[in-house]
């Protein structure tokens, strides 16, 4: 039995599945999860001392590469000094302004310790400030585990929504409407009929958990414009594709400002941190200023805020996001080339140090084209390439993330990696 066997044996006695988040348990691609030692560069070794490139970053807070010197000093530096004070410190003003800096819509910014608290919180602001109750997100996006985000789309398609997952009342997910992503006539039909009712539509404005899907710019015009014309909250999900697809962020590259963005990932480097911010007039609704309720015994905390400080110092260095989005399209351009040679039907799609692929022909505009692609393949080109050493998402609907140390020799190792991976599918 290999130690990574043995280790998931033991956890699964003490934790339910083994793991501390499902998606690490390799449920959907099946075979035994791999415990991580330790991790530096583009690389993260086993608990059998097998190293591999690493695909997920930590879900994407790894974007400088996996203890990069300057962070780790950071973080020493911030411990040595006492690692948590349930007191305001001056590296909080220093984050908030950052944030506030890189992320122009963002005039005011609350620090949390995770993407679902600062999503969770960010709703309840939404509804405090309209003071109504209900919320459209899309199919397929998620936004942490909070109960009104555990919501599929109900029956009919402006019906109220149903639970995805038990122990969420079904009073509580009557008031979240699923809405198709992309689909802007949806939109249309929903403010029409209850824009007046409607705190808030959240969206992934760069969708990367039902794997990597571009919303199309008419998306986001189109939930601007009625967001504006209804009085409800536009809010960007950007705890994945913030300082991910470019440094300010999808509203950056699509040109559409939010009323609220909701961060976390990279700006916590790996530590826990996160955070909602926008418009000031909304944000002063919040405690102690105002009546909506958020707290947090470790909301910024210093040697995570430490971490981050240093990793978005890091990411503002000249050419940085030039260079991961150059070495991202090499990795996904590779792996279409080699794929068309072997004859596998194959996509693929990148946006700045975020990628996407697909085991079907075109790479998919929306949920249900992403639903159509071939799963099984997947999941063999998946173990394929771990035994090969590379290390994907394990799961067919999640985006993959790459750092800047994933270098040349990285990527090239990568796509001979897939060769053989794709030529097993043909075999
Ligand atoms: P956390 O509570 O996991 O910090 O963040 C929730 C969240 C909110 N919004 C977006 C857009 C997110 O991508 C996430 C978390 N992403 C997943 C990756 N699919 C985290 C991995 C996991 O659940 O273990």
């Amino acid at each position: 039995m290999s130690h990574n066997e043995s280790l998931f044996e033991r956890a699964q006695r003490s934790t339910p599945g083994g793991v501390n988040s499902p998606v690490r348990a390799f449920r959907s691609v099946g075979g035994t999860p791999r415990f991580i030692t330790r991790a530096e560069g583009p690389y993260f070794w086993d608990a059998d001392g097998k190293r591999y490139i690493d695909y997920i970053g930590s879900w994407g807070p790894a974007i400088v590469g996996h203890a990069h010197p300057d962070v780790i000093k950071a973080v020493q530096a911030a411990a040595a000094n006492g690692l948590s004070f349930g007191a305001p410190t001056e590296g909080e003003i220093l984050m908030a302004e950052e944030i506030c800096k890189l992320v122009p819509s963002i005039e005011m910014v609350r620090l949390v310790s995770s993407g679902t608290e600062a999503a969770m919180s960010a709703l309840r602001l939404a509804r405090g400030v309209t003071g109504r109750d209900k919320v459209i997100k899309f199919e397929g996006c998620y936004h942490g585990h909070a109960d009104s985000m555990l919501v599929k789309a109900g029956s009919g398609l402006l019906t109220f929504g149903n639970p995805t997952s038990s122990g969420v009342p079904a009073d509580f997910a009557k008031h979240t409407i699923v809405l198709d992503y992309n689909d802007c006539a949806q939109l249309e039909d929903a403010f029409s009929k209850m824009g007046e009712q409607i705190a808030a539509v959240i969206v992934e404005p760069v969708a990367g958990n039902m794997n990597l899907l571009r919303s199309t710019p008419e998306f986001l015009q189109t939930m601007r414009r009625l967001c504006t014309q209804h009085g409800a909250v536009l809010m960007f999900d950007e705890v994945m594709s913030g300082f991910r697809v470019a440094l300010g962020g999808a509203q950056s590259l699509y040109g559409v400002q939010p009323d609220m963005t909701v961060l976390g990932k990279v700006i916590g480097g790996g530590l826990p941190v996160a955070a909602f911010g926008g418009r000031a007039d909304m944000m002063k609704h919040l405690a102690p200023l105002g009546p909506v309720y958020q707290a947090g015994t470790l909301s910024g905390n210093p040697v995570a805020v430490a971490a981050g400080m240093s990793t978005l110092k890091i990411i503002q260095q000249p050419g940085f996001y030039e260079n991961l989005g150059t070495q991202t399209r090499k990795l996904v351009d590779g792996l279409s080339v080699t794929a068309k040679e072997i004859g596998v039907a194959f996509s693929a799609d990148a946006i700045g140090g975020m990628f996407g692929i697909y085991f079907s022909e075109r790479v998919p505009e929306n949920y249900a084209q992403i639903m159509a692609g071939n799963k099984e393949r997947f999941n063999q080109f998946f173990h394929a390439m771990l035994d090969a050493g590379v290390y994907l998402a394990p799961s067919a609907f999640e985006a993959g993330f790459v750092s800047a140390m994933h270098n040349d020799a990285v990527i090239d190792e990568t796509i001979s990696a897939a060769r053989g991976a794709f030529a097993k599918l043909n075999s």
